[in-house]
């Protein structure tokens, strides 16, 4: 007998009845495990040994050319009643989806190993942390696990005194995209997954469990589980405050929790540590503020665009004990990838060879997985059980026009509308129309697993007297001029944003009070060493009058298409806004 928990044994034998499996093997987290794995992908030919010399312990992965990113319109809410999950999400009722599931899942293990895998989101002993089980036929999925969730054992003995544990079951099947589903069940704390071997449809912990399914838990507990980066920031005097922000994808989640800060902060003391770059769950303690952890344990990144340049941190992190999927590779065998440097690759993402010019030869959505034990600015409170205090949220999108490079909210319920109507505008890459704006509340999207006005009043049911909330601020890092200039120089340069609102923080400075929030004063930004002319940081914190009545007349319509649930306090605030120009 593997675990004394008689629910989890009870599972694990239902799904081997199901499934099919040649043999069980329960995950421990061991070192030998690790080897041994690491040793069979190699052998089946799902990992390549990367360059010795310069990689060591580095292995490249290339999947299935129809299986490089997660699937929204596959994936789905199976929740009793339609209207829970709400019109931001696919549905299926549960009946119709586990009937559906158990078709693929029958006898889909025969031939293959069944790994059972324990794991805890967030350190093993904090209160705020949940632990699942995920059962997959893949390795490669199992060595992600690895490096992503603290696993093994020791999740499995939390699991063992605490009786709740999230069931993942997954199996990459024939990889075949018309027979691809990833089901949520949040009522019964279940996650089913099929036909695909990619992260975000794979890796049952990051974000069916900790974003879909936590955010049910949370709304029903009390909490928070939301789609942010966590990072510190260090002043000379060596005061600590933590960050919260949630940006869509592409917005440079990762970058801005590893900045590195302007020469000139790094000679007066400032630090900034990372905590992590993609989930936050956060809840009021006893003293009110709201206290955050990482559940996950490392990064699963995108390659394209990492460098020396962008930022440094995620690059040193990437040399040792790293898994690389999808990436080109160099003619001695280093993972490279478009933005890199100026080295041209021999090997693209397929296997195929690549000479210069032939277009893309890493895939736009290469990944690298890797422990956030191996970057530079890994924050020692990312381990610590209580969590961080967080002093500020902020809500970020692409926008080319209109909205000022960091705005900060009257207070949390501005905020919450301010979050909840947060948009991106698609770029070029994407088919179809460029530059429209896209609304992405709170960067959830394709992550909250129920009703958006339902999330949207439970972020409002934490405005309590008893509470010291965040301030909440938006920014905007993508602002261009007319001749298609980015008109912020971004990355490093973001922390001088960042000390502009831990000013605020803690009272230092004022604002201008406009219609959409308050302001910097453009002389409280700290332009030291900042090669920016006075107009264009004016311009980038004036308010076009004429854009944000446009604007809030779109912002209402993106509303009402959530119906009569959406509460009353964001079209107040709505009124609010307009009523100031
Ligand atoms: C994402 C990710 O797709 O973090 O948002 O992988
Ligand atoms: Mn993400």
């Amino acid at each position: 007998m593997e675990t004394t928990n008689q629910a989890l044994l009870d599972w694990v034998n239902s799904v081997a009845e199901l499934t099919q499996p040649d043999h069980i093997q329960w995950c421990t987290g061991s070192v030998e495990e690790n080897e041994t794995l690491n040793q069979l992908l190699l052998d089946n030919g799902s990992f390549e040994k990367l360059k010795e010399e310069t990689h060591p312990n580095c292995f490249l992965h290339l999947s299935d050319a129809q299986d490089v990113a997660r699937v929204e319109h596959l994936t789905f809410i199976c929740t009793e009643k339609q209207e829970d999950a709400g019109p931001n999400n696919h549905w299926m009722s549960p009946q119709e989806a586990h009937a559906k599931m158990n078709g693929l899942f029958a006898g889909c293990m025969r031939g293959r190993t069944m790994y059972v895998i324990p794991y805890c989101m967030g350190p093993i002993d904090s209160p705020i942390s949940r632990c699942g089980v995920e059962i997959t036929d893949s390795a490669y999925v199992v060595q992600n696990m690895r490096l992503m969730t603290r696993m093994g054992t020791p999740a499995l003995q939390r699991i063992e005194r605490e009786g709740q544990f999230v069931k993942g079951l997954h199996s990459t099947g024939e990889l075949d995209p018309d027979r691809r589903f990833i089901m949520h069940f949040p009522e019964e704390l279940a996650i089913m997954s099929y036909g695909s071997g990619y992260g975000g449809n794979a890796l049952l912990g990051k974000k069916c469990h900790a974003l879909r399914i936590a955010s049910y838990q949370a709304q029903k507990e009390g909490w928070l589980a939301e789609h942010m980066l966590i990072l510190g920031v260090e002043n000379p005097q060596g005061q600590k405050h933590y960050v919260a922000a949630a940006f869509p994808s592409a917005c440079g989640k990762t970058n801005l929790a590893m900045l590195i800060p302007p020469e000139g902060y790094v000679q007066d003391g400032w630090k900034i540590t990372t905590i992590g770059d993609d989930i936050c769950w956060m809840r009021p303690g006893e003293d009110g503020r709201l206290w955050a952890i990482n559940p996950e344990a490392g990064f699963f990144g995108v390659a394209p665009g990492t460098s020396e340049a962008t930022n440094p941190n995620a690059l040193a992190m990437l040399y040792k004990d790293a898994i690389f999927t999808n990436v080109a590779t160099t003619e001695d065998n280093q993972p490279w990838w478009e933005g890199l440097d100026d080295r041209v690759p021999v090997r693209d993402w397929q296997g195929n060879a690549y000479t210069e010019g032939q277009g893309a030869a890493a895939h736009p959505n290469s990944r690298f997985t890797v422990s956030a034990k191996r970057c530079p600015s890994y924050s020692e409170e990312a381990e610590s059980a209580s969590g961080v205090p967080i002093s500020a949220i902020i809500f970020g999108g692409r926008r080319e026009n209109l909205v000022p490079l960091v705005c900060e909210a009257r207070d949390w319920q501005h905020g919450v509308l301010m979050g909840a109507t947060v948009a991106s505008e698609t770029t070029a890459a994407a088919a179809g129309a460029v530059g429209v704006v896209r609304r992405d509340p709170m960067a959830m999207k394709p992550f909250c697993g129920y009703h958006f006005a339902d999330y949207w009043s439970h972020w409002l049911s934490f405005d309590k007297a008893d509470n010291k909330l965040p301030k909440i601020f938006t920014v905007n890092w993508f602002r261009k001029d007319q001749d298609g200039r980015f008109m912020w120089p971004g990355f490093g340069e973001n922390m001088r944003v960042l000390e502009w609102i831990l000013k605020r923080c803690d009272s230092q400075v004022g604002t201008t009070d406009t219609a959409i929030g308050g302001l910097p004063d453009p002389a409280d930004i700290n332009q030291q060493d900042l090669d920016i002319q006075a107009e264009v940081l004016n311009e980038l914190l004036a308010v076009n009058v004429k854009g944000w009545e446009q604007e809030l007349t779109e912002v209402r319509e993106y509303l009402d298409g959530f119906g009569e649930r959406v509460p009353e306090a964001l079209y107040n605030e709505l009124d609010k806004v307009k009523a100031g120009f």
